[in-house]
């Protein structure tokens, strides 16, 4: 198998969808905790504010992820515990709260990944204007600092943040997260290019004054194609497509990757947003392309809609492998994206999340019987090492998700984790997939070595 021996075998989560303990200690309120309040947005009317507990429980979490074998845990910072009104005044317990964290995680063999915004929107701040605010790029490298300055001596990788593309396109395009509303064009141009200049101060704050040298990178998504066929122009057709405007729009990967990695907006924003298009300074476009280290990537299934509307029969035909959450298993995807990206951006691809929502259960005999969950890892990862065959770098694998959470507008239902998690009692439980995941990381892959010759 292609895997690096360093390869980046990892966990990720993120804070609102395990954290609970909202209103505790001092944290202030995000647009999420606000909005969910809701009728009828979040599934059962569920939201974040116990979910798993993981704040007083993070101690017995970290000897869970540890059972997993990970060598990283990619996890988010809820901006609210540690500034409640976003700006101002730190909140030194829930500051104290990511210090203790890592402190737990590196004590234990696990690397920390930081990410500093995933989608857990300070509500005062959105109160303000959110990200409309011209002044919410700064706001956002305060926030930066806070988080730089506690805990830089120790963490060395940060992704800025998770999915713009849902931010802006479930936030305020098709309004199915927080804060639920739909918004004008214009409007959320100006909310991405804000975006797009917090992450690049968030960059220039981290290399200027990581206290050791920081590893830096983005996670965005969007819709990637896979080709119908093995044609070069069933290829090229894909490619254009995963790399295009017009199909997705505030979801396209261009739209939130060509400004960071290439330098200016893709030629197509201008067609499709015509007189509503930004017109960006040089000054803008420089601080959002500063260079990083790896380009994160969440990848779960494929887009395989045609020009015309219908669906490729070889991918999404009746009764087509899905997940819960009604998603594909589409490997192959694993495969073009990385390619695409790659030729693309030119930067080591991290995949920052790809994952299974299943229907798992603890069965009479105690254990969560997963197999599913094993072979959706071992076909994607497979995948994985098809583009390390052609010498695409991926640097590592971060699994979706650690542990069962809250997963956003779904509620509980749909369950990610490795680690299943009873919410009536908190109690956890390792499924298969967890132990499974351990002998395959002290491998370093190669259980999947008789497997290989499948993916040629
Ligand atoms: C996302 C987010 C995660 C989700 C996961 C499953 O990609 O939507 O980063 O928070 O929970 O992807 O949907």
């Amino acid at each position: 198998m292609e895997f690096t021996s360093d390869f980046m075998w990892g966990c990720a989560s993120a804070a609102y969808q395990i954290e609970g303990a909202y209103n505790e200690d001092g944290r202030g309120m995000s647009i999420w905790d606000i909005h969910s309040l809701n009728k009828d947005v979040v599934a059962y009317n569920e939201n974040g504010n116990v979910a798993c507990d993981h704040y007083h429980r993070y101690k017995e979490d970290v000897q869970l992820f540890k059972q997993l074998g990970i060598k990283y845990y990619r996890f988010s910072i809820s901006w609210t515990r540690v500034l409640p009104n976003g700006i101002g005044e730190v909140n030194e317990k829930g500051l104290q709260f990511y210090i203790d964290l890592v402190d737990e995680l590196l004590s234990n063999g696990i690397e920390p990944i930081v990410t500093l915004h995933h989608w857990d929107y300070p509500y005062e701040l959105y109160k303000l204007g959110g990200w409309m605010n011209p002044a919410s790029p700064e706001w956002f490298e305060y926030y930066t600092k806070i988080i730089v300055d506690a805990l830089s001596d120790k963490v060395k990788y940060w992704i800025t943040i998770n999915e713009p593309q849902c931010i802006v396109g479930c936030g305020y395009y098709t309004g199915t997260h927080a804060p639920f509303v739909h918004a004008s064009i214009i409007d959320m141009i100006t909310m991405s290019h804000n975006i797009l200049l917090s992450h690049g101060r968030a960059v220039k704050y981290i290399r200027e004054n990581a206290k050791i040298s920081p590893q830096i990178g983005y996670a965005p998504t969007g819709p990637s194609f896979v080709p119908e066929d093995d044609s070069e122009e069933a290829i090229e057709e894909a490619r254009l497509k995963t790399m295009s405007m017009k199909n997705s729009g505030f979801f396209a990967i261009t739209w939130w990757s060509d400004p960071i990695f290439l330098g200016k907006y893709p030629d197509d924003a201008y067609e499709l947003f015509g007189e509503a298009m930004i017109k960006p300074s040089e000054e803008d476009m420089k601080l959002i392309s500063q260079p990083l280290d790896f380009y994160a990537v969440n990848i779960y299934y494929s887009s395989s809609i045609r020009g015309d509307g219908s669906t490729y029969e070889t991918n999404s035909f009746q009764g087509a492998p899905k997940s819960t959450m009604n998603w594909r298993v589409d490997e192959i995807v694993m495969y073009w994206s990385c390619k695409f990206l790659y030729e693309r951006y030119k930067t080591p691809i991290l995949i920052s999340e790809n994952g299974i929502a299943n229907i798992d259960w603890v069965g009479l005999n105690g254990k969560v019987e997963d197999p599913q969950r094993i072979d959706y890892i071992s076909r994607y990862l497979l995948c994985i090492n098809k583009a390390m065959e052609e010498g695409i770098p991926v640097i590592g694998y971060m699994y979706w998700s650690a542990i069962d959470n809250f997963e956003w507008a779904c509620g509980y239902d749909k369950r990610f984790g490795m680690i299943y998690v009873d919410y009536q009692t908190q109690k956890r439980t390792i499924k298969e997939s967890g132990h499974w995941y351990k002998q395959l990381i002290e491998s370093n892959g190669e259980v999947l070595e008789q497997y290989k010759m499948l993916y040629k």
